[in-house]
């Protein structure tokens, strides 16, 4: 039998989606969004998923349309990124490796009639397969804005692959498609073979709405500063401009100076003084113990 994604009541717990996240590297819970956040996003995001602009090659998807910077341009999608349930699950999922989470990439996908199925790839490619196969820096979600079916593009999702060797090739019955009603979250991590599915329909764009979340620590995909910029941010919840970067990552990590600022108030400082007296999470020096444990992993 074809191999299949399992699914989850809208209401699971965080110990049900982080099994079938540690087992299969994938699973989906059914019916999340109500019609009103959904119809919200839809709603923020159509001005941009007009334009004709499409994918550049096979990866990327000739017919294929990529919408980022979600958090400035719609509040719903903020919200989105700052769902509790999720957001819980993905500090759980990737605690064992960072202090805390951030927002590493949003994109709506919108995969139209005509495509092919994306290369099958594990995102945290991204880093150049630098980073050690036991950290694992991944908790993505695909929440889906319209249905997701085997012939409108569902995401391919290779069950179990995060636990391969690197060179094992998966045969055609290996692949689960991410079949799921619009509303439902498909929550999958880094190192799970994956990729977009191919659209056969007539008339059917499938769109999917990724918010990724990675260790505090890494690289984004997207780069955060420049998809939202300050002037932007400062219309967030503090929690959410955290979230996607303006906060350190440790007593140091991330400080910023203000360069016109002669006063020296603004002076290696969480990018959180951007907006408010805030002087954030990790502005208490740590013991000298704790800065000298901290510094050296034990392997
Ligand atoms: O569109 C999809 O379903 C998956 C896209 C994807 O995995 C990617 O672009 O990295
Ligand atoms: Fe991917």
């Amino acid at each position: 039998m074809a191999a299949q994604i399992k699914h989850l009541p809208g209401n699971a717990g965080q110990e049900d989606i982080l099994h079938y996240l540690a087992k299969d590297g994938a699973v989906i819970l059914d019916d999340v969004l109500k019609t009103e956040p959904l119809a919200a996003i839809a709603q923020e995001l159509a001005p941009f998923l007009q334009n004709e602009t499409r994918g550049r090659d096979a990866f990327t998807g000739f017919h294929t349309q990529r919408v980022g910077a979600l958090v400035a341009r719609s509040a719903a999608c903020g919200k989105l990124a700052l769902d509790p349930r999720m957001l819980a699950a993905a500090r759980a999922y990737l605690g064992a490796h960072c202090d805390d989470v951030q927002l590493h990439f949003t994109s709506a996908v919108a995969i139209a009639p005509g495509e092919s199925a994306q290369i099958l790839h594990r995102d945290r490619g991204i880093w150049g397969g630098y980073l050690p196969r036991q950290i694992e820096p991944l908790f993505s979600t695909i929440w889906a804005l319209t249905p997701f079916t085997r012939e409108n593009g569902a995401t391919q999702v290779v069950l179990g692959s995060h636990q391969w060797e690197k060179e094992r090739q998966p045969e055609p019955h290996d692949i689960a498609y991410a079949e799921m009603s619009a509303g439902s979250v498909l929550c999958y991590n880094g190192t799970v073979l994956h990729g977009g599915g191919a659209n056969t329909t007539e008339r059917e764009t499938r769109i999917g709405v990724f918010l990724h979340y990675t260790l505090n620590w890494l690289r984004q995909e997207e780069n955060q500063y420049l998809s939202c910029p300050p002037e932007h941010a400062q219309r967030l919840s503090q929690e959410l401009r955290a979230l996607i970067g303006y906060a350190k990552g440790g007593y140091v990590l991330g400080f910023y100076s203000d360069p016109d600022d002669l006063s020296a108030e603004h002076e290696s400082v969480s990018p959180e003084n951007l907006f408010s007296r805030h002087r954030g999470d990790f502005d208490t020096l740590p013991s000298e113990d704790q800065l000298v444990a901290q510094s050296t992993p034990d392997s």
